[in-house]
C-alpha cells in the first residue's frame, strides 16, 4: 500500500467541485484515510512548495494556495501516487486530457484544481507536513 497527499486547491473549493474530485478518487478505488479543510499560512505553503522556491511563479503560487480554504486528503492504495496523478492529468489544464480532473475543469496552469505528491519521498514529506499525527 502506498499513500499520497492530495490537495483540492482554493480554486477547486471556490468552484464547488470538492464532491466531484472526492467522488473520482473513490470511484477509482483509492481509499481516503484523512481529510480536512483548512487555509494555509504562508510558511506552510512555502514549505509545501519548497522545490519551486527559485521559480519565477513561486510568489504567485504561494499567494494563490493561501488565498482561501483548501481541502487536504491522504489517499491510499496500490500505486496511489501514480494513480492519483493520472486522475489529475497534466499540469497545464489546456493540454491535460479530457476525462482528467484538470482536463475537465480548468484552463489556467496555476489554477489547476488539484495537487498530488510526485514521488514516495514527496508523499512522505507532504503527509507529515499536513497530517503530523497520522500513524
Ligand atoms: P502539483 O505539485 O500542484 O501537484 O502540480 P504538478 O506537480 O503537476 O506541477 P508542478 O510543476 O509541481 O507545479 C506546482 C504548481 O505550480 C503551479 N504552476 N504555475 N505559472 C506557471 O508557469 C506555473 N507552473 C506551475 C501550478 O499550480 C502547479 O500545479
Ligand atoms: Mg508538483
Amino acid at each position: 500500500m502506498e499513500r499520497t497527499l492530495v490537495l483540492i486547491k482554493p480554486d477547486g473549493v471556490r468552484r464547488g467541485i470538492v464532491g466531484e474530485v472526492v467522488s473520482r478518487i473513490e470511484r477509482k478505488g483509492l481509499k481516503i484515510v484523512a481529510l480536512e479543510m483548512r487555509t494555509l499560512d504562508t510558511d506552510t505553503a512555502k514549505t509545501h512548495y519548497e522545490e519551486h522556491a527559485e521559480k519565477p511563479f513561486f510568489g504567485s503560487l504561494v499567494e494563490f494556495i493561501t488565498g482561501g480554504p483548501l481541502v487536504a486528503l491522504v489517499v491510499e492504495g496500490g500505486r496511489a501516487i501514480e494513480a492519483f496523478r493520472a486522475l489529475a492529468g497534466a499540469t497545464d489544464p489546456v493540454t491535460a486530457a479530457p476525462g482528467t480532473i484538470r482536463g475537465d475543469f480548468a484552463l489556467e496552469v496555476q489554477q489547476n484544481i488539484v495537487h498530488g505528491s510526485d514521488s514516495t519521498y514527496s508523499a512522505e514529506r507532504e503527509i507529515k507536513l499536513f497530517f503530523p499525527d497520522l500513524g
